[in-house]
């Protein structure tokens, strides 16, 4: 999978270089490109910021460099890349945006500051781009970057070859839409504190079923709107 990012801040992104994102791109599984924003611009002062038309406060990207930065990548391209522009006013980005985006060979992630980007980049780039709005959250950031990291990182674990055991993705996929369960390691007690006795059993099917009411209670208690969802699809009320 291809993976370019364009930012005023590409510094951001060197985190990817760590852990499985870095390994699966010295793999050749993934090939993250970072572009500078501002090298698209002309004037003495790499300007890409500009008043907002019709008043209000604060700047906003101006669209210029960011369309010359887009047909830049569409220049190296082969087939119509997904551009993904977080934006607090797009739609939410969940587990079934990263399963959508994680099938797709090419993504291109469009981070602002400011105010965010002039409008008319999203409608110019729907002529070369499947062009996704997203907003990984309702509460507020400065910017896109940390919100592509967010993304990336949601996307790329499920690019096959990315994350070395499988099986991990198995068992979220197994989890129909509740929380995870607690877990625990060694020692069996830590701190005059044990872990629960059924879980040294031995007894899988009695692991399997302690485990299911743990899920179900943390999200019951936790996300009463995750617990909702799950009991109309599945049943199965805690007592
Ligand atoms: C992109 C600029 C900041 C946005 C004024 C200061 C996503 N879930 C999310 N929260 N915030 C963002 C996000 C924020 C951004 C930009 C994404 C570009 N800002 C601006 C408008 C209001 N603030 C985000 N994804």
């Amino acid at each position: 999978m291809r993976i370019d990012l364009i930012s005023i801040f590409p510094e951001f992104y060197d985190v990817l270089d760590l852990s499985l994102i870095g390994r699966a791109q010295q793999d050749g599984i993934l090939d993250v490109r970072r572009h500078q924003l501002r090298e698209h611009t002309a004037d003495r002062h790499r300007t890409v910021d500009d008043t907002p038309t019709g008043g209000g406060a604060g700047m906003v990207m101006k669209p210029e460099p960011w369309a010359l930065a887009l047909d830049d990548v569409l220049a190296g391209a082969s087939g119509r890349p997904t551009l993904i522009i977080p934006t607090p006013a797009g739609a939410v980005f969940t587990q079934r945006t990263a399963e959508d985006l994680a099938a797709r060979d090419h993504l291109v992630f469009a981070a602002g500051r400011y105010e965010g980007i002039d409008q008319r980049v999203t409608e110019w780039a729907e002529d070369g781009f499947d062009v996704r709005p997203l907003s990984i959250g309702d509460y507020v950031l400065n910017g896109g970057e940390v919100a592509v990291i967010a993304m990336v990182e949601a996307v790329t674990r499920l690019v096959p070859g990315v994350i070395g055991n499988p099986a991990s993705l198995d068992e979220e996929s197994h989890s129909d839409g509740l929380l995870e369960y607690p877990v625990y390691t060694k020692p069996a007690v830590w701190r005059g504190i044990p872990v629960p006795e059924v879980l040294l059993s031995g007894d899988h099917a009695k692991i399997a079923a302690h485990r299911r009411e743990q899920q179900m209670r943390r999200t019951r208690d936790v996300r009463p709107d995750l617990y909702a969802r799950h009991l109309a699809r599945r049943g199965g009320d805690l007592a």
